[in-house]
């Protein structure tokens, strides 16, 4: 069938990303005979006609937009991108009334029922995409329309993710490079751990799939080779979990000699002193540790599964084998008080990390633990969390935490607040720096 996708990220805080779901998605597609093409709203401010233009131009039998953020996550400075989402559907039955729209994408998998009851749009996939949609078209091609409008594949984890395959050339891919830093990769699926808050295994499942270390660095060899690509961001939930899984990756980088930089999510719970040297000879450049807080108390309530102890090994251990590393945290979690927030500034000034970004409020989303919980509690109800985005913050330190944080920030250059805007909101320098050559995450150079 003849496919238009549209990526409808326009964020470039703190990076533009390179659209990679819809990357996997379209080679997929490819490999089984569709004709896809994408259209990409991230560096296009005056969209409009464009994207008529090309709807127009192209007759795509089926349209697939792909919906990343649900909103910035950041509190109180919220940003939501709803609207955007429903102009974008508007604009797409305006030119072709007829044309199938199916959405996907991490905002759509986790607001299914909200988005389908609010955008007018005909099918959505909740979860990966490369099975669950080549399905579809197929009904759609023998004209078997579904009853189902949405189809739930957050779970299945049927993609054999062996067969992955970026269509990169379909995107302005060595822009992405320029602008962003990296490309990504994902060398797995699935979050087997269980945090209060976290969205992830909901996302990709909670058990996790691996991909053949093989087939990941063949990846990067593409992509070094075709687009001169050499700093990569591995976009795994948690990339040191299976510890031997990220070690076999960073053995197989340096067996090949491949000369690459890279940055992943990390977890402080998994490691020791072997990995990072690993990780340091593999290329590895900088690390984001998922941290949350640095009191056991904290780290408890959120159900994380390491202690204080384990984040300031790792952060020995990164400045040790010189690879820059943030901490991020969550402020505000259930039971956090003035002395479990004291003590997590505290450790991070003893863990003396790169950055350390600092949210406040533990933004809800439904079916974690703790939304369950409260919902269970009668703090909210299921409706209430929903595409407007709602973040829990302790009563009792309400009224000091934003202050104290902005004491921290005011004194401390490393101290990044995304809910308070400011820092991050510096395209011009932003451009700059990457107009020279600067590569990685961005973080890194705000320090
Ligand atoms: C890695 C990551 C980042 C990295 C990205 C680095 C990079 N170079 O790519 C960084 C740290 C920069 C980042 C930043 C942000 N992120 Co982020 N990020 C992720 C993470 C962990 C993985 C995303 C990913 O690449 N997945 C791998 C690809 C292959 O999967 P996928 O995109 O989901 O695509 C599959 C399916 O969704 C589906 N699909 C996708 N499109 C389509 C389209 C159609 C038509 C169909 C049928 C299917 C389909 O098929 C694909 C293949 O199976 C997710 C959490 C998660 N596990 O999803 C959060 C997540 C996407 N991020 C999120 C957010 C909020 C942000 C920020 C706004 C945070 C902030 N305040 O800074 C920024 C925005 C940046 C931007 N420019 O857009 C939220 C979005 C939801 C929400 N609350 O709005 C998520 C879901 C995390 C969460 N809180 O739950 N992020």
């Amino acid at each position: 069938m003849n496919l238009l996708f549209v990526n409808t990220n326009q964020t470039r805080m703190p990076d533009p990303v390179p659209p990679i779901g819809l990357s996997y998605l379209a080679g997929a597609m490819r490999r089984a005979q569709h004709d896809c093409d994408i259209f990409d709203l991230t560096f296009q401010s005056q969209f409009e006609e464009k994207l008529k233009a090309s709807i127009r131009g192209r007759k795509p039998e089926v349209i697939g937009l792909s919906l990343r953020n649900v909103d910035n996550t950041a509190y109180p400075k919220t940003v939501s991108y709803f609207e955007h989402f429903q102009k974008i559907v508007r604009i797409c039955r305006e030119v072709a009334p007829e044309t199938p729209i199916v959405v996907g994408g991490p905002a759509f998998s986790l607001f299914p029922e909200e988005f389908m009851e609010s955008l007018d749009v005909d099918y959505g996939i909740a979860g990966e995409g490369e099975i669950a949609l080549l399905e579809l078209l197929e009904k759609l091609e023998s004209g078997d329309f579904p009853t189902e409008k949405i189809i739930f594949h957050a779970q299945g984890g049927q993609v054999n993710l062996d067969e992955l395959t970026p269509a990169w050339d379909l995107m302005e891919t060595q822009r992405y490079f320029h602008d962003g830093g990296s490309l990504n990769i994902q060398t797995k699926r699935g979050c087997r751990f269980k945090c209060a808050y976290c969205s992830y295994p909901l996302l990709e499942g909670a058990s996790v799939r691996q991909r053949s270390p093989e087939k990941v660095v063949d990846e990067m060899e593409y992509c070094f080779n075709e687009y001169g690509i050499d700093y990569f961001f591995f976009v795994d939930n948690v990339f040191n979990y299976p510890r031997e899984h990220s070690i076999a990756i960073c053995d197989t980088i340096i067996k090949r000699g491949l000369k690459v930089k890279w940055t992943a999510y990390t977890s402080p719970g998994v490691e020791d002193e072997k990995m990072f040297s690993i990780y340091k000879e593999a290329g590895c450049d900088a690390l984001d540790f998922g941290s949350d807080a640095m009191s056991n108390v904290s780290l408890a309530t959120m159900s994380k599964w390491f202690t204080v102890t384990k984040i300031k090994e790792a952060s020995h251990w990164c400045r040790k084998y010189e690879i820059n590393f943030s901490h991020s945290l969550i402020f505000g979690s259930p039971g956090e008080t003035k002395d479990s927030v004291e003590e997590t500034i505290a450790n991070v000034h003893e863990c003396d990390p790169t950055v350390v970004i600092a949210m406040i409020g533990v933004r809800l989303y439904p079916n974690t633990p703790l939304s369950n919980r409260l919902i269970k509690k009668g703090w909210i109800t299921r409706k209430e969390i929903g595409l407007k985005p709602v973040f829990y913050v302790e009563e009792s330190i309400r009224e000091f935490i934003f202050d104290r944080l902005l004491e921290e920030r005011q004194n401390y250059s490393n101290w990044i607040m995304p809910g308070f805007g400011k820092k991050m909101k510096h395209p011009m320098l932003f451009e700059r720096l990457r107009n020279k050559g600067a590569k990685g995450p961005m973080w890194k150079m705000l320090a």
